[in-house]
């Protein structure tokens, strides 16, 4: 049986190609810098948005036309549903895909009885990934979605549901294991508060680094050496999410010890939903040595949630991967497609045209990046504007060799600092236009 019979598989014709179907851009085995596009790249298809989304929105229930779907939650349905997952990522030509424990397989009754049906999907899934070489980029629990979630889950004040969600962080970390995942994600679901009347935060914070210590130890029991990222979110579904953004999820690792074990996993939606862009959650995770991965997707500047649109615009994707590079790379990360079609795109076949888009949208982004560090330009603007800190005081201040009393005599000596030199921003726009 086959879900797309019209699509064989997804080939490279080149940017002249009017081909919906086909890829303009990403020629995975072209390289950039000395790699494969496949390899800087890393594309992944998230299992929730593509193989769960159903379209449906609080106005209206799911209208999405999946024909595999045979409208049951059972075992077998999501069984069928993986080989339906696979064959749509194989014709793609994605090599990772991203998955919740509830995503593949549905929950019993009792904990004993989820695991089960996890183990029975997660048997095909390992079968697939067999048969077609995609990989799992990384894998994560759903701590957010059944009611018993409904305060949290590390940060819920029921100390049972704490155990509950530590019992399932346990599990998706052994199925991730054995599927040979690259990664683990903690998003916090609703690990935040609706209201301080009511919250005890430090309390709070606290189950979240105890919930988050006890993977890093469990990882290390089981032989897991996949990479563990944390990924932040400002709001959404809680007023206030305690991972809000790079800066606060940095703060939270090192106030908690965490910081050697978990990088960022960033998602432009919930960056601007932060009131940051993309660029500069990229570059504060990257200035501290914590850029993980991205999950690839963009919102909608007049709406204030998390559309996870997929990401069309160049001049974002460009941005990503100018950092992507300057940070050295995705290592064990990729990009995520965290992304959903619209309700009104409801045809399997959107699917395609979705992550075609996507991946096209950041192989430009990649080439163009590119292009502008072996050009240079941009690099020696920036070099120049430091260059007061290349010698002189501004290089014996970065050594270490000044205090407050020995730069006022400096510049009681000099009466007034050198003159400032224009930061040159508008120019500096124009000539990244002169790229795109
Ligand atoms: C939700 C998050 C979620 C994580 C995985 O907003 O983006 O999808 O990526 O739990
Ligand atoms: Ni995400
Ligand atoms: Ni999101």
């Amino acid at each position: 049986m086959t879900a797309f019979p019209e699509i064989k598989s997804i080939p490279f014709e080149g940017p002249q190609s009017k081909n919906p179907l086909a890829y303009r851009y990403y020629n995975a085995d072209e390289k950039v810098e000395g790699r494969t596009m496949r390899d800087h790249l890393r594309f992944s298809v998230v299992y929730w948005h593509t193989f769960r989304g159903t379209g449906s929105d609080p106005f209206g229930p799911g209208c999405a036309v999946r024909p595999w779907e045979d409208g049951t939650d059972s075992v077998e349905n999501a069984q069928n549903r993986a080989r339906v997952a696979f064959e749509f990522i194989e014709k793609l030509g994605a090599p990772f895909y991203a998955f919740h424990d509830r995503d593949v397989a549905p929950e019993g009754a009792t904990l004993a009885e989820t695991n089960k049906n996890l183990d029975a999907v997660v048997k095909v899934l390992k079968e697939e990934q067999e048969r077609t070489g995609i990989k799992l980029l990384w894998g994560t629990a759903n701590l957010f979605s059944n009611r018993r979630y409904m305060h949290g889950a590390a940060t819920s004040p029921n100390a049972e549901v704490f155990a509950f969600a530590a019992a399932q962080a346990k599990k998706a970390l052994e199925v991730t294991k054995e599927l040979g995942g690259a990664g683990y994600v903690f998003w916090g679901g609703r690990e935040g508060y609706q209201n301080l009347w009511n919250t005890n935060m430090k309390r709070e914070l606290e189950h979240l680094a105890k919930f988050l210590h006890m993977a890093v130890d469990y990882a290390k029991k089981i032989g897991f050496t996949g990479q563990f990222y944390i990924e932040p979110k400002p709001k959404e579904p809680t007023k206030h999410q305690y991972d809000s953004d790079a800066a606060a999820c940095l703060n939270f690792l090192r106030e908690y010890d965490l910081l050697p074990h978990l990088k960022l996993n960033l998602e432009t939606n919930h960056a601007t939903l932060a009131g940051h862009t993309m660029q500069h959650e990229l570059e504060v995770a990257g200035a501290a040595g914590a850029l993980g991965s991205i999950d690839a997707n963009t919102g909608d500047m007049l709406l204030g949630w998390d559309t996870d649109q997929f990401p069309t615009d160049i001049y974002l994707t460009t941005q990503c991967m100018y950092s992507v590079l300057k940070y050295g790379g995705l290592k064990t990360g990729g990009v995520n497609f965290d992304a959903k079609v619209r309700r009104e795109s409801f045809e399997p076949i959107d699917l395609f045209y979705a992550h075609i888009g996507g991946m096209d949208a950041f192989a430009r982004g990649l080439k163009i990046a590119a292009a502008m560090r072996a050009d240079g330009q941009l690099e020696k603007l920036l070099k120049d504007r430091y260059a007061s800190w290349e010698s002189g005081v501004g290089a014996e201040i970065e050594a270490g060799k000044h205090d407050f009393a020995s730069l006022e005599k400096l510049m009681l000596e000099k009466g007034e600092a050198a003159a400032n030199v224009s930061g040159r921003q508008e120019m500096i726009e124009n000539l990244i236009n002169t790229y795109l």
